[in-house]
């Protein structure tokens, strides 16, 4: 998918004038944004926006660390950013063109600094758990009346897994958050660092491969809302839009989300600028662009994922900000836990498991 941009008064302002139309190129993860804040982006600073999609760190870092990616804002989760840091991916952001940090939310700042220490680096755009999508009705059908819905048991327990297989299971492919929650599920801790125990998950990963029709992270949210599939190991607010999705078509179907039981990961997806961006000055626009309030509630209201912005949430819906599976309350919070990038000793191993459990060598 591809998205290119450009309203009528970019248009006519290129028409006017023989100069190059200036422009901002900036990836981003699929089904994040409400599209029409890209024609308002456009609206207002006469800038060409070019919008292409992902949905993988993993494509993200390759484009990245081999420079060149010609992306003015890339938008990495914290533990990708903080090893792109790391390298030398990226420029420290300049302050003074940006007025509208003063509406960023300590609280997540605070921890997206974790990744990004003083933050000089990025803005946290939004963040997110990693849980369960069920298609109620016929998870219950497979399973019975006491399926383990808000558990990891469900997917995790190969027994479980048989039975599914035949409405369909479609899992992230990230390694970086399948294999945490194997280790939570397992008693593990989640971000352990070590080969060894993380190691451990590959017979229970390997067992419940060939059970999983679609080992892919984007395409999990029209299968639920269709009725193809009846679990998907995703992202909260990709399996909120899923249930949204199957409402509006009337369709019967019934999907829920559930940060599991046994913990679930929070992650946090930032906006930064690479070191070679065309346009650092555009970026920075779009940055402060996003940061604005109403702007930034606008987004989290039309992806149903929570903001690191303050100030937008006197401006975001009931169904948002009152939900606990976007903005946690205390009790979910504790279930959640966030995880380190990987040594590329550890990555290797971990690349290397992730391929043979999804070939099933
Ligand atoms: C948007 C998914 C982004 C969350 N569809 C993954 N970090």
């Amino acid at each position: 998918m591809k998205y290119h941009i450009l309203s009528g008064a970019a248009v006519a302002g290129l028409m006017a004038s023989t100069a190059v139309a200036e422009e901002v190129r900036v990836y981003n993860w699929s089904d994040y944004i409400d599209e029409s804040l890209l024609e308002k982006f456009e609206t207002e600073t006469g800038i060409e926006l070019i919008y292409d999609v992902f949905d993988s760190n993993e494509v993200l870092e390759t484009k990245l660390l081999a420079g060149g990616s010609g992306y003015d804002v890339v938008v990495p989760s914290g533990t990708f950013l903080q090893r792109q840091i790391t390298a030398g991916a990226f420029q420290k952001l300049d302050a003074s063109k940006l007025p509208n940090a003063e509406n960023m939310w300590s609280v997540i700042s605070d921890r997206v600094s974790k990744y990004d220490p003083g933050n000089q680096y990025a803005i946290n755009y939004m963040w997110g758990t990693t849980g369960i999508g069920v298609n109620i009705g016929k998870v219950k059908e497979a399973l019975g009346e006491d399926a383990p819905v808000d558990s990891l048991e469900l997917v995790f327990n190969p027994a479980n897994m048989e039975k599914l297989a035949g409405c369909g299971v479609h899992f992230l492919d990230s390694p970086v958050e399948i294999i945490p929650a194997a280790l939570a599920f397992m008693g593990e801790d989640p971000d352990s660092q070590d080969p060894d125990v993380i190691r451990k998950t590959e017979p229970m990963l390997s067992a419940i491969a060939p059970h999983v029709q679609k080992f892919h992270s984007s395409e999990y949210i029209n299968a639920l809302a269709n009725g193809d599939i009846c679990v998907a190991i995703g992202w909260s607010g990709d399996i909120l839009q899923a249930r949204d999705r199957a409402a509006e078509a009337e369709n019967g179907v019934e999907i829920e989300y559930y940060a599991p039981k046994e913990g679930a990961l929070m992650w946090f997806d930032n906006m930064a600028i690479p070191v070679d961006a065309p346009n650092p000055e555009a970026a920075h626009k779009f940055l402060n662009f996003i940061m604005d309030a109403q702007n930034m509630a606008a987004a989290s209201n039309y992806v149903y994922y929570a903001n690191g912005n303050k100030a937008s949430q006197e401006f975001l819906e009931e169904d948002v900000i009152g939900d606990t599976a976007i903005y946690p309350d205390e009790a979910t919070l504790e279930k959640l836990y966030t995880t380190s990038p990987y040594d590329p000793k550890v990555q290797r191993v971990v690349t290397r498991m992730w391929t043979k459990i999804k070939s099933g060598t």
